[in-house]
């Protein structure tokens, strides 16, 4: 039997990934960026075993046992690092041995925090590892497995070019900077609520395309300016600026969701009281110390320095007791990912 296990991180957009223009290929309509999160505490762990006793492809995703060659979205990641594999001459193993894959998050999945990107990184990384193919360009083929999978195969903030190929081949991710390079910044998750979304991201951004008359405005006219702008901010350290482009991009991507028809609402009341305060809390300290995100769920992400993390969290434990239900049930600091 040979077997490989792996885990990988997840990653929050500031400039968000929303919009196909090849739903098979996962092509995007604009380019995203994101920081990938430390494996410490929220990351997918993967076990990819190969055997000549296995009769077919299984996999099971946290427990239960899901589809593997039926989903043409694994499938297709299987098949491309066979034929790397194939393509490199001397597989490490016969090519037609079936898998047993086994996965898990440690964080709860499809709540709106990135579970698929961490997932089909981690399948896609595993499979690597497993059929030699480590020195490859992945990221790829990661993005054919979730879009936002791409960006979790670096550590640091990640910058995820749209490409213009109409095979893809040039829609590739990257790192922006090295996590040590901006070695106190800090992520805050406020889980809200950990139930799966109600419209999955896929469906979502499909009708956006379909329906939305602002969506293509954001991709071609306002994106590219703030990709430019906040690696800018990101390569200069600059919070101010890094803080309201995020701030800005989760907005317009919330005002996009609810431009399709019929609209899709992924931020509650709790998620707008949660942005309120940010809002405030930098009023009053006179300066922009901490910046909201939120995905396609209701769930915070808070993007903030080292220094400014207890006040944030003694603030965010004043107006959002634990005890209360309809409110946040519990915040985590997670530092960016040190690999
Ligand atoms: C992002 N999201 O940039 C954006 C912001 C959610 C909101 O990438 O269809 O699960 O598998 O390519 O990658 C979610 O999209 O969608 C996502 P598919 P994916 O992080």
């Amino acid at each position: 039997m040979f077997q490989q296990t792996c885990i990988a991180p997840v990653n929050i957009a500031v400039i968000k990934y929303w919009g196909k223009r090849d739903e098979e290929l996962i092509l995007p309509i604009n380019d995203s960026l994101s920081m990938t999160l430390s494996t410490d505490q929220m990351c997918a762990k993967t076990t990819a075993s190969a055997s000549s006793n296995f009769k077919e492809n299984v996999m099971w995703l946290n427990g239960e046992k899901v589809a593997f060659d039926e989903n043409p979205r694994s499938a297709r990641c299987l098949k491309e690092i066979k034929r790397i594999a194939s393509a490199k001459g001397q597989p490490k193993f016969p090519l037609n041995l079936k898998l047993h894959i086994c996965s898990e998050n440690n964080f709860p999945t499809a709540a709106g925090l990135a579970s698929s990107a961490a997932g089909y990184a981690c399948l896609v990384y595993t499979l690597a590892c497993l059929y030699g193919v480590e020195d490859e360009e992945l990221t790829q083929i990661a993005r054919q497995g979730s879009g936002s999978a791409c960006r979790s195969l670096d550590g640091g903030f990640v910058h995820w070019k749209k490409g213009d190929n109409p095979n893809g081949s040039d829609s590739l991710a990257h790192q922006v900077i090295s996590p040590s390079s901006w070695s106190n910044m800090r992520v805050l998750i406020l889980v809200v609520n950990d139930s799966k979304k109600k419209t999955s991201s896929t469906k979502g951004m499909r009708l956006c395309v379909e329906t939305s008359e602002l969506i293509n405005h954001r991709a071609e006219k306002i994106v590219p300016q703030r990709i430019e702008n906040i690696t800018k901010a990101i390569k200069t350290k600059n919070f101010t600026d890094f803080a309201e482009i995020t701030m800005k991009d989760s907005n317009q991507f919330h005002a996009i969701a609810l431009d399709t028809f019929p609209p899709c609402i992924y931020m509650n009341d709790v998620s707008h009281s949660i942005a309120e305060f940010v809002h405030r809390y930098n009023e009053l300290a006179g300066e922009t110390k901490v910046a909201y995100t939120f995905d396609a769920g209701p769930n915070a992400c808070l993007y903030l320095e080292e220094e400014n993390v207890a006040g944030v969290v003694a603030g965010l434990k004043l107006a959002f007791p634990n005890d209360n239900a309809g409110n946040v049930e519990y915040v985590k600091g997670i530092p960016i990912n040190g690999q």
